[in-house]
Order: structure tokens, then C-alpha cells, then sequence
């Protein structure tokens, strides 16, 4: 509460879409959509209920994202570990991109949104992977905001994916091992040609990464909060990002990085 206010003389007044506008945006936002299943729950319906109700606000926070300017929004849509969950649960899940493009492909084409995926879609079910790279290939020459789906993900899967073909690569002799430098590791991974993310959101209360993008957070700010994604509004969105703001200009010029 208090941390995601501006205080003005006695009052807590909540930051506006202005007000983030005059200030540096963070050029990649990431988020760990959590809480669906939770929130579902509290209002005694099926976890199915949870997903779908966070479906619609990925539409919602996609749009805001670029009206915004930010240039990459990276969302966890499905971890390597969900495949764990009951199978009901996990082909409800993979019928929810083809719904999702289904109802909001035109939108994503007409607002020039790039969709992007990273993660083992091969593992997918065809039907999930089909309606996903056709989503991709409509909208790859589109030169607005990524939309950066993380599908069958899991960051050290991702590392040691890398390191393998670093390893090939070393081995046929297209690369010498004082080659191996921090931006060539970078190139390897499957967000390779998107920037580091500037911000993580992490929806639901839990304080921990869950295997997303280790590699790519070492610099990042992160912002945690107990709201469930169901929940998770444009005025949530603009709060973390003007606490971004603020700790950037905290460290203006005399960067850690
Ligand atoms: C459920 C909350 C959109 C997180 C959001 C397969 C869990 C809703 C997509 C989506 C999911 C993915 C790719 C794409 C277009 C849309 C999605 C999954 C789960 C897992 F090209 N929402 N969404 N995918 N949920």
C-alpha cells in the first residue's frame, strides 16, 4: 500500500498514466502471471475459471504495455514444471492460445504487435504449437510492442541447451573458448536479440523466480506483489513501473550495472 504510493502532503495519492509518461520506461517488462488457480478457488470455481480470467487480462496488459511504449513484454504463460499438473488442467491450458488468438489476433495485428515465443514448443500439442507459429509468422513484420510468450519454459533447461551447443560449436572449431564472452553466452539462449528485462512483476505473493530467466534478471528490478493475476489491473501496472522509475533515478548516473 504505502510502498506503491506517492505521498502528497497527507495523502497517498495513486500514479497516473501521465505521471509514468514523463519518466524514463522500462524497455522490457517480464511477468509471473501466478495466482489464476487461487483466485478461482476463493470464488469456489474450477481453476479452468482462473486461467481464463487471466487470459483476459494478458489482452488488457498487452494493450496497456504499448500504449505505454514498452518494448517488450515477456509473459510466463507455461512453465516446464506445469506439464506436473493434473492433465485436465494442463489441456485446458494448451487450448488456451488458440482461444486467445482466436479472439485477439486481429487486435494484435492492428495494434502492430509482434508475437514472439521462447521455450520447447516442439513438446506442445500440435494444436497448441500451430495456432502459436501462425500467430508468429502474421505478425512478424509488425514493429511494435513484443509480445514474448515463455511456453514450455524453464530457464536452466534453457542455460544448458546453450552450453551444449556452445560445447558443438567449440568442437567443430567455429568458436575458440576465449570466444566465450557474456554476449556471446547472451546470443545462445532463446531470448537472444531482446534486451535484458528492465522489470519483473511477479503476481500472487511469492518471493522467488521459479526458473524464469536467469540468466537474463541479473540486473533487473523486481517487484513483487500479493495481488492475483485475475486481479492485476492497468493501476497495478502503472505502480510497478513508477517504482521502477523511482529507483532508477535513484541510481541515475552512478548505475551499479
Ligand atoms: C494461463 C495466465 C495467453 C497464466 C494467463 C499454454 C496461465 C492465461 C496465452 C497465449 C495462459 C500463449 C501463446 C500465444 C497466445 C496466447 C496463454 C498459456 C496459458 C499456456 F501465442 N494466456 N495463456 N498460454 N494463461
Amino acid at each position: 500500500m504505502f510502498n506503491k504510493m506517492r505521498k502528497t502532503k497527507e495523502k497517498d495519492v495513486p500514479v497516473t498514466k501521465e505521471e509514468v509518461l514523463r519518466h524514463p520506461m522500462p524497455n522490457h517488462v517480464a511477468i509471473i502471471m501466478d495466482g489464476n488457480g487461487r483466485w478461482a478457488k476463493k470464488r469456489a470455481l474450477p481453476r479452468a475459471a482462473g486461467h481464463y480470467e487471466g487470459m483476459q487480462v494478458v489482452r488488457k496488459i498487452t494493450r496497456f504495455a504499448n500504449e505505454l511504449g514498452i518494448q517488450i513484454l515477456s509473459l510466463y504463460a507455461f512453465s516446464t514444471e506445469n506439464w506436473k499438473r493434473p492433465k485436465s488442467e494442463v489441456d485446458y491450458l494448451m487450448k488456451l492460445p488458440e482461444q486467445f488468438l482466436t479472439t485477439f489476433l486481429p487486435e494484435l495485428v492492428a495494434e502492430n504487435v509482434k508475437v514472439q515465443v521462447i521455450g520447447h514448443t516442439e513438446a506442445l500439442p500440435d494444436h497448441t504449437r500451430r495456432a502459436v507459429e501462425k500467430a508468429v509468422e502474421e505478425t512478424s513484420g509488425n514493429t511494435g510492442l513484443v509480445l514474448n510468450f515463455a511456453l514450455n519454459y524453464g530457464s536452466r533447461a534453457e542455460i544448458t541447451a546453450a552450453v551444449k551447443q556452445i560445447a558443438k560449436d567449440v568442437e567443430r572449431g567455429m568458436l575458440a573458448p576465449e570466444d566465450i564472452t557474456e554476449p556471446l553466452i547472451s546470443s545462445y539462449l532463446m531470448t537472444s536479440g531482446l534486451a535484458d528485462p528492465d522489470l519483473l512483476i511477479r503476481t500472487s505473493g511469492e518471493i522467488r523466480l521459479s526458473n524464469f530467466m536467469l540468466w537474463q534478471l541479473a540486473y533487473t528490478e523486481l517487484w513483487f506483489t500479493d495481488v492475483l493475476w485475475p486481479d492485476f489491473t492497468e493501476q497495478h501496472f502503472l505502480e510497478a513501473i513508477a517504482a521502477y522509475q523511482r529507483r532508477d533515478r535513484r541510481f541515475g548516473g552512478v548505475s551499479a550495472r
